[in-house]
């Protein structure tokens, strides 16, 4: 067998990342193709997504894979959660996305009662969070009307570069599961979610199954690119549901910290455990890869780390990530510890600034610094307890998936306050689950389901990612 060229599109907060995962029948060497950042933009106060420039961005990918590989067999695509664009009557895009660092879904929340809050708990499988898809959409209705009402078709992030690329109009279930819409038991939007708030249901879109082929890359696309019409499939499109896909796992059951501009930190599960302990201690039931749970508390990540970076270089001058560390190491003042997930630190002016205030001292910045790290370790150790306490099962290791996984500083401090080891990596999980899922689709005797599940199969993985 001659080399398979799989694409894996890896969207996240800050940057937009196309790699191709070459199969050879044994193995899969992903290469990063392509590689631009990406940010929210303000317009008149509104954070928004700028959907084109994705889309473009991820048009010029494909064509590279397709140049340094040759044809491209299917494309998946992954994103980060919540996010969706509006399509009106005429199937066009009614603007940008918003993104969800707008304030749209706190004023929403904040409207609801602790009951209702638990009602939607239980209903779904999901911890409401202002972010969450369903609050901004009631956002939009209430203070962007002309949105909805034109409004006939929501796609997520996902969903939506997958109509780009293919026309076709299909939802992926571990991305639903962001919207807080899903419910959890059965996978099935929730007619209690739809009912509470009066929702036009015709707006989501129906599911697809992973390994399912949403569309094939339009031929105008593929002219205009030169490149092969290539199917675009169904996988894990949530990036958290498709890092965990490639946890290199030795057990059935383990820990994970999926760290990027979030750390979503978790277990996988067959089915969701939904009551008044996981609610009280703010953990979520999300879709995993072919139905399993990804059971999971969604925290403060590198993003604290990437706004106080972003802050000290206004000035200029460029600092490397083992400069950030080193600056934290040479704190000799006692170090502040804070709620990294406090909601002054979601979208703030200025980083340092709200941790000094939230810390009430006048930090300087290496003393901020050795905050962030300590404090980001406490949290995780937090929810590990938690997690461990909820699904009454001990472990010994945390695996950290994702870009954040090189941040050995954190990883060191992680392993100290909660005595377990670490391994860090893959780096590329998403993109790797991605292209696994893929390459399932055409050798189904790849049983992924028991990738993180069984010991044995779990080897067979290692050689394969
Ligand atoms: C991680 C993530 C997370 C969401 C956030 C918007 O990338 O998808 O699960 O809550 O981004």
């Amino acid at each position: 067998m001659g080399i398979k060229n799989y694409v894996a599109f890896d969207c996240g907060n800050s940057s937009i990342r196309v790699l191709s995962g070459l199969f050879d029948g044994e193995r899969i060497k992903a290469e990063l193709v392509h590689q631009v950042p990406n940010e929210a933009v303000k317009v008149n106060g509104i954070f928004y997504w700028d959907i084109l420039y994705i889309f473009r961005e991820l048009q010029r990918g494909l064509q590279k894979c397709y140049l340094e590989f040759g044809p491209v067999e299917s494309v998946g695509i992954s994103t980060w959660g919540i996010d969706f664009g509006l399509l009106g009557e005429s199937q066009q895009l009614l603007g940008n996305p918003l993104c969800y660092r707008n304030t749209f879904g706190e004023i929403i929340l904040n409207t609801l009662s602790q009951k209702e809050k638990e009602k939607l708990f239980n209903a779904t499988g999901i911890l409401e969070h202002s972010m969450n898809s369903l609050y901004q959409l009631i956002g939009i209705k209430e203070y962007l009307p002309e949105y909805y009402k034109e409004a006939k078709q929501l796609l997520l992030i996902p969903d939506l570069l997958a109509w780009l690329f293919t026309g076709r109009i299909c939802g992926e279930p571990t991305i639903a599961s962001t919207t807080q819409i899903l419910n959890m038991r059965d996978w099935t939007y929730s007619s209690e979610v739809i009912n509470h708030f009066n929702l036009n249901d015709s707006l989501l879109p129906p599911l697809t199954k992973h390994g399912d082929v949403y569309g094939d890359l339009k031929l105008d696309i593929a002219d205009f690119l030169k490149i092969n019409v290539c199917p675009f499939v169904s996988v894990p499109s949530h990036d958290t549901a498709s890092a965990v896909v490639s946890v290199p796992a030795e057990r059935e059951k383990f820990l994970f910290i999926s760290s990027g501009t979030w750390s979503l930190i978790g277990t996988e599960l067959e089915e969701p455990v939904i009551n008044s302990d996981v609610y009280t201690e703010g953990f979520a039931n999300e879709g995993g890869a072919l139905g399993t749970i990804t059971f999971l508390k969604n925290s403060a990540g590198m993003h604290i780390l990437q706004n106080i970076k972003k802050e000290m270089e206004k000035g200029g001058h460029k600092y490397s990530w083992d400069e950030l560390v080193s600056m934290a190491n040479s704190c000799r003042s006692e170090i502040p510890i804070f709620d990294p997930n406090d909601s002054s630190f979601f979208n703030p002016v200025n980083m340092p600034d709200a941790i000094s205030a939230n810390t009430n001292r006048n930090l300087t910045i290496e003393e901020v610094l050795a905050a962030v790290y300590l404090s980001l370790a406490c949290s995780y150790r937090d929810s590990i307890e938690k997690i461990e306490k909820l699904t009454d099962t001990e472990h010994k290791v945390i695996h950290i998936v994702g870009g954040g996984c090189k941040n050995s500083n954190l990883n060191q401090i992680t392993s100290n306050l909660t005595g377990k080891d670490i391994i860090a990596g893959p780096e590329e999980a998403t993109s790797l689950g991605n292209i696994g899922i893929q390459l399932r689709r055409n050798q189904p005797d790849l049983n992924l389901l028991q990738i993180s599940a069984v010991p044995k199969m779990q080897k067979r993985v290692l050689e394969l990612l």
